[in-house]
């Protein structure tokens, strides 16, 4: 989760996420280039006097800097592409859930077990402890297996809400009448928080995602107890 004084992206806990940050960076790289050209160029025009006795045209520049940036954007392009349909690849899952957006609560439902389903709502302030954290801390928390390829399904009871965890790279609509797929595999264990993502209505920011992480044997194990 996002602490103090941490900028940027938060650190990643999926395997896609940690690809989401590595291309953030390579961007931003680009980006830097371009900006002390773009800087070194507009000083060095104020810098000169605009006039020359001999020269009328400049083919060979105007030629460059018209296809340089097409090839820097294919440098973009093809990594994000990339991780683009890698992010849309449903790897033959070992684990559905599935999330309902309700206002303002998430609800959830394991539908490869039998009456394995649960509200989760926030942990107002009033009941807070020294270990939850506020606005984000929830009565239910989802509990999933880790590294394990999960199928992730995503819907709405009322309204337009958006399921998403930043350090899985996962945000999904959930849109009332339709079932919006997506899918991650976390890579350690731990609590990953997250907050609904589409202004809902009144109490959109009080309607926070919580997942912990767990070895699988601790996950069937918790399944077999909610399921008494
Ligand atoms: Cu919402």
């Amino acid at each position: 989760m996002t602490t103090w004084l941490n900028m940027s992206l938060q650190d990643g806990a999926s395997p896609i996420m940690e690809q989401l940050v590595f291309f953030h960076d390579h961007v931003l790289m680009i980006m830097l280039m371009i900006t002390t050209t773009v800087l070194y160029m507009m000083i060095t025009l104020i810098r000169n006097k605009q006039t020359s006795r001999f020269m009328l045209e400049g083919q060979m520049i105007e030629t460059t800097w018209t296809i340089a940036p097409a090839i820097i954007l294919v440098f973009i392009a093809m990594p994000s592409l990339r991780l683009l349909y890698l992010m849309d690849e449903v790897h033959n899952p070992s684990l559905t859930l599935k999330a309902v957006g309700h206002q303002w609560y998430w609800s959830y439902e394991y539908s490869d077990f039998t009456k394995l389903e649960f509200d989760s709502y926030m942990i107002p302030q009033e009941e807070q402890q020294e270990s939850t954290f506020r606005l984000l801390d929830t009565d239910n928390r989802i509990v999933l297996p880790m590294n394990s390829p999960i199928r992730m399904i995503v819907t709405a009871a009322d309204v337009l809400h958006s399921w998403t965890i930043p350090s899985l790279g996962v945000k999904t609509d959930a849109t009332p009448g339709r079932l919006n797929q997506t899918s991650f595999s976390i890579s350690r264990p731990g609590i990953l928080y997250g907050q609904c993502s589409e202004i809902c209505g009144a109490n959109h920011s009080f309607m926070p995602i919580t997942i912990e992480s767990v070895p699988t044997k601790y996950f069937i194990n918790w399944v077999s107890k909610m399921s008494e």
